[in-house]
């Protein structure tokens, strides 16, 4: 069966429920007393941000707690040298700003992470979000009241308040993963995790290792390769790196971009990746072989992994068709790389079916003198001594400097630092415990009124416009329930939407590679679906679908009579 008769089946398999109890929208009515909010958000990236401007557009009295000194997110703590979006600028933004879109300047095909930060500080600024959100402060505990329909909640600054909404938007890779390394603590020099990066730092003289060499460690490696006095890259699994080819754009094309943008967003908004390129309907061997190669070839030097991975419909599907790009890109890796020992160990074994990298100059920075590659399959770390990392063969390669680009707990790792407890105490942990699941990826049965932005099997697409169409399902929602609602989801659509994602993992070759997206890369962490991989459109179209039917799959009533 093919990928998509098989999806439709597995959509039409849903069993949708009859619709729930529905009351009119209450309008809501001035402020509540104070440490009490109609809604609190927690997290100001760009899922937060946007909820908070969303749900004050409703007349909600709302808050917005942010544990750093700044909006921004992951855009705020992963200020590594070299970090990078690797979505085309003009769609790695808010749609909702038309005058914005216009108006605020970027001038290259990728942007910086000072970029995307900046944006995103000007956005709060432009839309005077500030003043609703209290910095330096997390979200430590938050208990469902049931009697009186209410989270209580507890700060990291030891304050108490209620909410009536409680929206997470804690991003979906925030938990860092730190490897435990024996006696790292015997390190003479600095520790680095990437997503935690010092404020200020100078490298030029220093000898630095990057463990990892994911989007991270990729980006980390060129960037410090050109500063650093001498870098090591320790691997553990090599990875596919394509080009970005990044480059200026002209007056022109940004005058062409502004003018077209109502399109572009429908576009992007009807695709399945959401990245703002158009997506193949054809398939790896409906074209001939020097067809394809010419297509890859056209491809790579335009520049993008998410596009190479999208020339064929079916590259992440089939495993054979996923052969014919790895094997394209094995002879990228063996033109650029001149060591023959090197290019064998950075030259992947796996599917090419990860989150694509994407990063001009990676395999090339491996010629440089001061750069070298240390594989982990055949020389484990043994333990850190003072002046450096070991491997198992017994070489001690000295450091200044150790960075831990090791990635993130997804989803659920920034979750389990948080006592969140639903009906009868029931707490988000162990609700978790078997698997991660919400439904729809924002709604997790008995945990009434949270609603979690990038929850479990959320859409595992271009950040932004995924988050969009999040916050404004939520936002409805809310104003459908009113500010005395009690908005729940029901198990066993909980379980359906679980199952559909994971059976839309199976048939991708992203189950077959030990990727942050399945939890696969921590271990001990149950390996599930951790998004959903059916793509944008698909998911607004089920969302308009549990819509028009009187959000299926939810509980909505009024709370108990407010004294
Ligand atoms: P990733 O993609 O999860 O990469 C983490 C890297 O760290 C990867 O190379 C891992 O090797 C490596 N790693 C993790 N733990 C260890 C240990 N214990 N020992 C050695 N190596 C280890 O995280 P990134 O931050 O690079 O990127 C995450 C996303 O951010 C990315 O997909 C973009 O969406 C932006 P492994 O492959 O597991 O063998």
């Amino acid at each position: 069966m093919s990928f998509q008769k098989q999806l439709s089946h597995l959509i039409l398999s849903i069993n949708y429920f009859d619709s729930a109890l529905f009351h009119k929208p209450a309008k809501y009515s001035g402020k509540m007393p104070s440490k009490h909010f109609d809604a609190l958000v927690v997290g100001a990236g760009f899922s937060g941000l946007y909820q908070l401007y969303k749900l004050r557009e409703l007349g909600l009295s709302v808050q917005l707690v942010e544990i750093g000194e700044d909006v921004g997110g992951t855009w705020y703590w992963n200020h590594y040298p070299g970090a990078s979006s690797d979505t085309y600028s003009h769609v790695y933004r808010y749609s909702w700003d038309k005058e914005d879109l216009q108006t605020y300047p970027w001038d290259s095909t990728y942007l910086t992470q000072p970029e995307v930060h900046s944006y995103l500080r000007h956005v709060a600024d432009k839309h005077h979000l500030r003043d609703l959100i209290q910095f330096n402060t997390g979200l430590t505990a938050a208990r469902y009241d049931e009697s009186l329909n209410v989270w209580q909640i507890e700060l990291s600054t030891k304050e108490l308040l209620t909410t009536h909404y409680l929206v997470t938007a804690l991003g979906p890779l925030s938990r860092q993963n730190v490897p435990s390394i024996k006696n790292i603590d015997f390190f003479q020099g600095q520790v680095y995790h990437s997503a935690d990066w010092p404020k200020h730092h100078d490298f030029s003289d220093k000898r630095v290792g990057i463990i990892g060499n994911g989007s991270t460690g990729s980006q980390l490696l060129v960037a410090l390769a050109k500063h650093a006095k001498h870098v090591t890259s320790f691997q553990r699994t090599p990875q596919w790196n394509v080009p970005n080819n990044k480059r200026s754009v002209t007056a022109e094309e940004r005058a062409k971009i502004n003018a077209d943008y109502d399109r572009i967003w429908n576009e992007v908004f009807d695709s399945r990746l959401a990245f703002g390129f158009k997506e193949s309907n054809i398939s790896t061997f409906s074209v001939s072989d020097g067809e394809r190669q010419k297509m890859y070839e056209e491809e790579w030097n335009r520049g993008n992994g998410a596009t190479l991975m999208a020339v064929f419909n079916d590259i992440v599907l089939d495993k054979r068709a996923n052969e014919t790009v790895c094997d394209f890109m094995r002879g990228k890796i063996a033109e650029a790389v001149k060591d023959p020992e090197t290019r064998c160990r950075l030259t992947p074994t796996e599917p090419f079916a990860r989150r694509p990298i994407t990063n001009d100059g990676y395999y090339e920075t491996f010629n440089r003198d001061n750069v070298r590659l240390v594989s982990l399959r055949e020389t484990p770390i043994d333990e850190m001594v003072k002046t450096g990392l070991k491997t198992s063969d017994g070489i001690i390669h000295r450091l200044d400097v150790l960075i831990l680009a090791t990635g993130f707990d997804a989803c659920t790792g920034i979750y389990n630092k948080v006592d969140i407890r639903g009906r009868n105490g029931e707490t988000l942990k162990a609700h978790w415990a078997n698997g991660a699941s919400a439904y729809l990826g924002v709604s997790v049965p008995g945990f009434p009124n949270l609603f979690t932005v990038f929850g479990p099997n959320a859409p595992f697409v271009n950040m932004p416009p995924a988050a969009e169409t999040q916050v404004r399902f939520i936002t409805d929602l809310i104003q459908r329930a009113g500010n005395n609602g009690v908005v729940d989801s029901q198990s066993d659509a909980e379980k359906q939407w679980t199952d559909l994602s994971n059976q839309i993992l199976q048939a991708s070759l992203l189950s077959k590679v030990a990727t942050w997206a399945t939890g696969k890369n921590i271990p001990g962490k149950k390996a599930t679906s951790l998004f959903f991989m059916g793509g944008l459109k698909m998911y607004r179209q089920l969302l308009d679908d549990v819509v028009s039917k009187g959000y299926t799959g939810f509980d909505i009533h009024q709370g108990p009579p407010r004294s």
